[in-house]
């Protein structure tokens, strides 16, 4: 089995400070909790970018200050987000990809999302993926559904994206799939031979599907963006998420990947054009 590569979601779009004191906000809190869940194991961050005061950005002049922040301190890969917040249109969304990061999130269909809905029309999702490619970053497929497998697939049929992908299962978000082991078996069965995969369970759910991947060869994210507990009623941090994950694949007898090396293991540079 490869090496585990652990991506970390450092702040997302949903959670406030708050909830959870220990959420990183500015671009020089997001590059020091990147430090900190890099030395303890993580390979990749996720960020979204945020105001001052809090509130989901897609500013790229916020997502440049992350950027250098990050590269200041640390080697990880850094992956920006386009899922934004539910009410930001896709221009935009897109707008941190013009920066060429080294990855961006792609979520290949609409969903449900709480009482909201999180929009990716067929038109938004070819946009996207022709803006990655034209900039040479890599798509991370998000899916929040079995469909948006066949979607992402679409793409690749079009011409616009190709093989192999690396997919980010996200399950458990109330409109989207059930976080069930069968359901992550389905999910990883369902990608082509050759495509790498990982799994953000939300809530409750991201141990238990950490804990599947890891035996099952994926790759795993986890972080405040998608559960802000270490255990029922004990509020977690980036750090604590990540190194539980890192305890729990050396006693599984997984190996933890380096940034180097999750670089590899994703192919990131056979998939960059420039
Ligand atoms: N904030 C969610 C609506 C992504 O980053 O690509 C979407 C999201 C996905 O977080
Ligand atoms: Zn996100």
């Amino acid at each position: 089995m490869e090496k585990l590569v652990i991506t970390v979601a450092l702040d997302g779009a949903e959670v406030t400070r708050e909830q959870n004191p220990h959420l990183p906000v500015t671009p020089d809190e997001i590059a020091a909790d990147a430090e900190r869940c890099r030395n303890a194991g993580a390979a990749m961050v996720h960020v979204h970018g945020r105001q001052p005061d809090g509130t989901p950005t897609q500013d790229a002049a916020v997502y440049a200050q992350i950027i250098q922040a990050v590269r200041q301190r640390t080697d990880v890969i850094v992956q920006v987000s386009t899922g934004g917040a539910v009410w930001m249109t896709a221009q935009e969304r897109i707008a941190p990809v013009l920066l060429k990061p080294e990855m961006a999130s792609l979520t290949t269909g609409t969903v449900n999302f709480g009482n909201d809905v999180f929009m990716n029309s067929p038109a938004m999702i070819e946009e996207f993926a022709r803006t990655m490619v034209a900039n040479g970053v890599v798509p991370e497929i998000e899916c929040f559904d079995l469909g948006h497998i066949d979607n992402a697939l679409a793409l690749v049929r079009k011409g616009i994206l190709s093989l192999p992908l690396h997919f980010d299962f996200v399950m458990g978000v109330p409109g989207g799939i059930a976080p069930t082991v069968r359901n992550l078996v389905h999910m990883s069965e369902s990608i082509p031979a050759g495509c790498t995969w990982s799994v953000a369970g939300i809530g409750r759910a991201q141990l238990p599907l950490a804990a599947a991947a890891i035996v099952m060869g994926g790759h795993v994210r986890v972080g405040l963006e998608d559960n802000i507990y270490y255990s029922k009623g004990v509020l977690a941090s980036n750090e604590m998420l990540v190194a539980r994950v890192v305890r729990l694949a050396r006693e599984l007898g997984r190996e933890i990947a380096t940034p180097d090396e999750a670089r590899r293991i994703l192919r990131l540079a056979d998939r960059t054009p420039n």
